[in-house]
Parts: C-alpha cells; structure tokens; sequence
C-alpha cells in the first residue's frame, strides 16, 4: 500500500515521516519540478509512505505547489495520511475537505496535541472523528507519542469514502457535477464531485486534466454557466468563494461541537 502524507505547511509532516518510517528512504525529485521526492517505509517493512510538499489549499499557486495536484490526477494512492495542527483546526480542515472529497480513505494525525492543551484548547477527538467519517490519532509528532497506534491504524484503515458527501455546496454545485460526469463519459476513476469543485476553485491543473477529454470551450461554459447561477441566486461572482464559504460554515459546525476551549477569544478560530 502507498500512504500519501500530506499537510499544511510546520505542522510537523517530517517529524511524523521520521518517527514512521525506517531507514529505507529513498529520495528523488518531482517529475518537472525542483521539489524533492521522499518515499520511505512504514516499520512493518511493506507499506510506503511518501512524502508531498506542505500546502494550504491543492489548487496550486506555484508549479511546485502543482505537485499535490498532479499526484491526485495522475499516481496511484492508497490512502491519504493528513496530518493537523490541533491547535490550528480552522486553518488546516480547509485542505482536509478536498482531500475528503477526494474520495480515497483519509487517516487523520492530529499533532501538536501539547501546544493545543498549553492554549487551553480541548478537542474531542472522537466528536471530530465522527463528523468527518474518518479515524484520528491523536500525536505529538515532535517526541512521536502516538505515532505507533497512528501507523496501526493507517494499516487497518481499507474504508472507502467515495460517495461521501460532507459539505451541501447547493444545487448549483450538484448539477454541475453531473454534467461533467456526463462530459467525460469515462469509466470512473477520480471522483467527478472533486474533479468538478477543484476546476471551479480555479484549479489549473485539474483542467489541464479535464481538457485531454472534454474541448476546452465546453469546460469553460460549465464554470461560466455555475458562476451566472450563483450570482442569480446568491449574488457572489466567483465559485471559488462560494465553494470557500460554503466550506468554512461546516468548518465552524463541526469545531462548534468537537472542540472547548478554555480561553474567552477563542484561540481555536484562527
Ligand atoms: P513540517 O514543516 O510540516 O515538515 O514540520 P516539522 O516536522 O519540520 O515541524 C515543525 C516544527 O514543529 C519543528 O520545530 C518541530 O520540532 C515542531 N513539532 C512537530 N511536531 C510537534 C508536536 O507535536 N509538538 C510540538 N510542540 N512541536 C512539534
Ligand atoms: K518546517
Ligand atoms: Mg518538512
């Protein structure tokens, strides 16, 4: 099995890496890019787990940035080990929706759990859990407290996570959907919700990809035709921030109900 590690930028996915891993690292670079490939082996001297560049959100800024994306469309993966800053949640569930609507079974390592108690920040990480349908080890990546029952886990985890649908991004966006599953007209491979709210979150790369089947005119239709329904509807121009917005509330949701913080300003909210 290949296990993607993937996170935010300082949340501590080398740590987690070296704390995982044996000593069978091999290192390359990213085809088209300067950034470096780190592949290594999970102690139980079968499963792979490799290493991908620290990123905010997949639709990329920079050609390195584009790396994620690319690994998405066109490599095998397994599963997705993504790993959070507990005490930074609003901030990194922003890429743990795509990464979910991505559709491959996701393990979530829930690190810097002793700067999130040091702030007074409680998670309930079963509460957390259940809300986004994936299991959750809590870690403190530094000293690797928790690292084996995450390696544990990410092994037992075959969940297929598909069809799941978390965010209600509206009929604008589900139509949507549907047309580009009838536009590609291909067996499935990529979930067409993903490929569809990447292309509408600007996502170059996505339609790159989308562009070796479907004319490109057709693909700029579809975004022109969501973005005329949501102005009608919502008076918001760009789909991107409405696919933003629309993430951010369950966001807010689901912290409301899997997190108590001690500290009156709330310091979870960033
Ligand atoms: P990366 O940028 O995601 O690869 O993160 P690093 O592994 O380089 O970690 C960034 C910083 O956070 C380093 O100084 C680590 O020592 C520190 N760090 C990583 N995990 C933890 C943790 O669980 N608790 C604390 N307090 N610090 C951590
Ligand atoms: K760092
Ligand atoms: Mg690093």
């Amino acid at each position: 099995m290949e296990v993607a590690l993937l996170g935010n930028p300082n949340t501590g996915k080398t740590s987690l890496f070296n704390h995982l891993t044996g000593s069978y690292e091999y290192v390359g670079n990213w085809s088209g890019v300067t950034v470096e490939k780190k592949v290594g082996v999970l102690k139980n001297k079968t499963d792979k787990l490799i290493d991908l560049p620290g990123i905010y959100t997949l639709v990329p800024l920079s050609k390195d940035e584009g790396v994620v994306t690319n690994f998405f469309l066109h490599d095998h993966v397994d599963q997705i080990l993504n790993i959070l800053d507990a005490s930074q949640l609003k901030r990194n569930l922003q890429l743990t929706m795509q990464i979910l609507e991505y559709g491959q079974p996701v393990t979530i390592g829930l690190n810097m759990m002793d700067v999130a108690k040091q702030r007074g920040i409680h998670v309930d990480v079963n509460q957390l859990s259940a809300k986004l349908g994936v299991p959750i080890v809590p870690i403190i990546a530094r000293s690797g407290k928790g690292c084996n029952e995450l390696a544990k886990t990410i092994v037992t985890n075959h969940s297929i996570h598909q069809e799941r649908v978390f965010v209600d991004y509206g009929r604008e966006i589900d139509e949507a959907v549907l047309k580009l599953e009838k536009m590609l007209n291909e067996s499935k491979v990529l979930s067409f919700r993903w490929l569809t709210l990447q292309l509408l979150e600007g996502n170059q790369d996505v339609k790159s990809y989308l562009a070796e089947f479907i004319k490109l005119e057709e693909i700029n239709k579809l975004v022109r035709d969501v973005e005329e329904k949501l102005n009608k509807e919502y008076g918001i121009h760009s789909a991107d921030q409405f696919i933003y917005q629309r993430r951010s509330e369950f966001i807010e949701e689901v912290l409301t109900t899997a997190i108590q913080s001690s500290n009156e300003n709330k310091i979870y909210l960033t």
